[in-house]
């Protein structure tokens, strides 16, 4: 087989990248190692910022994200029991559109299908003779061995791939920052206590009050990294929401079962460089952030953006400029992402071991936030993204 663009992963990254390049009028396989109901089913992330959202209208893959996606004006942040809210149309010109990644995936999936796209369960995907002009991609599917030659290697695979191995240790320099806390996560069917989102600071630790649809709520509260699953029964999450919320969106809160539960760890992650030879990294290939900024599915939509032009600039004019410069460019955006998602992190947490310093630092840089448009619209302009 022969393609222009060999795709290793079928999450947001490599789907959004193979509909640009398809509608650019350059050939793809994507090939995923999972089958569709799986990879459909995964509960990831569930906002998204304006470029992401006005990408996908181009590559005509926003119908029902048009329809169904709910655009949010609007934050709240808490401290302590004080909420406040940030007006993001106000000072940064543009809102976020909550529309679940499980949506985006199904969307994209449903459109590469009438190409026969993605190769689900693609099993033991490897890469061949990336520093070479003729790179090629092995692969088994229902037990035949598959050799995909191609020009370029689009190495979308999330965190566990394959493919940011294949940049030479001695030529990688990564970067990473453990936070001592994950997530719990919690989706259940029953209408959001509020409209908008609530990221709350509380002695208890931090919580997030957010959604999938006004009859479909996702809610997060900060566990430490001993925590089982199975200590937390529903009632308990439930109760722990309402505390850490607050009295006025606990009065908005309707329990019941969940739907998904999980624990995330939270971390920084950044590997460096992006490409070597034929290869290039996009989305969680290539970086991590903790979820508290929203920004892992949007650095994944903004690679795949920045690397699809490059790849056209090579076909087209015959141009190397932007494969050149593919890991510098998305390098640049992808650190003021890490940088907002880690002060974002550092401000909504409760630390263990703080001996209070931390803590009031916190309080009155959201005192701060609260008052301050100029603090809010550095806050809004990084929460809503940052243009392309
Ligand atoms: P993905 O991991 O989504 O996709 C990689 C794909 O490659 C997968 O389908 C995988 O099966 C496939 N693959 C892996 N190895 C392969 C191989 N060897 N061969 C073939 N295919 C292979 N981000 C947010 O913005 N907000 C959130 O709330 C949020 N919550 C998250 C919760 C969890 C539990 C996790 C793990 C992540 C969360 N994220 C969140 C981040 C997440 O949304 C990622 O940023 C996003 O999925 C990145 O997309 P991709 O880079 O495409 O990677
Ligand atoms: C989510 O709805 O899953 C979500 C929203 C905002 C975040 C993280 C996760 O910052």
């Amino acid at each position: 087989m022969r393609t222009q663009v060999a795709i290793i992963g079928g999450g947001p990254a490599g789907l959004i990248l193979a509909q640009q390049l398809h509608v650019a009028g350059i050939d793809s396989v994507v090939l995923e190692r999972r089958s569709r109901a799986y990879v459909e089913e995964r509960i990831r992330a569930g906002v998204l910022e304006q470029g992401t959202v006005s990408l996908l209208q181009r590559i005509g893959a926003a119908e029902r994200l048009n329809a169904e996606g709910l655009p949010h004006h609007g934050v709240s942040l808490a401290c302590d029991g004080e909420t406040f809210r940030i007006d993001l149309q106000a000072v940064a010109g543009k809102p976020l559109t909550v529309y679940g990644q499980t949506e985006l995936t199904r969307d994209l999936n449903a459109i590469l299908a009438t190409r026969d796209q993605p190769v689900f369960e693609a099993e033991d995907v490897a890469l061949h003779d990336i520093a070479t002009d003729e790179p090629y991609v092995t692969y088994r599917k229902d037990g035949q061995e598959v050799r995909l030659d191609c020009d370029f290697i689009a190495g979308c695979d999330g965190a566990h791939g394959v493919s940011h191995k294949m940049i030479p240790q001695d030529l990688r320099k990564t970067f990473e920052r453990i936070y001592p806390f994950g997530w719990l996560g919690l989706l259940a069917d029953v209408p959001p206590c509020s409209h908008e989102l609530i990221y709350s600071n509380h002695p208890r630790g931090f919580a997030l009050a957010s959604m999938r649809s006004t009859q479909r709520s996702r809610y997060y509260v900060q566990v430490s990294l001993d925590e089982k699953l199975e200590d937390w029964p529903d009632d308990r999450i439930w109760d722990e929401l309402a505390i850490r919320l607050g009295p006025k969106a606990a009065a908005g809160m309707t329990r019941g079962p969940s739907l998904e539960k999980s624990i995330a760890p939270l971390r920084s992650y950044v590997a460096e460089p992006m490409r070597h030879g034929r290869l290039f990294l996009a989305g969680d290939a290539a970086h991590i952030v903790p979820p508290t900024g929203a920004k892992g599915l949007n650095l994944a939509a903004s690679d795949a953006y920045y690397l699809c032009e490059a790849i056209v600039g090579f076909y087209r004019n015959g141009s190397q400029t932007g494969l050149d410069g593919y890991s510098a460019q998305a390098l640049s955006r992808v650190w003021k992402a890490v940088r907002f998602s880690w002060w974002f992190t550092q401000l909504m947490h409760r630390f263990p071991g703080d001996d209070g310093f931390a803590h009031r630092v916190q309080v009155a840089e959201l005192d701060y936030l609260s008052r301050s448009r100029a603090a809010q619209t550095a806050m809004a302009e990084n929460y809503v993204g940052l243009p392309y």
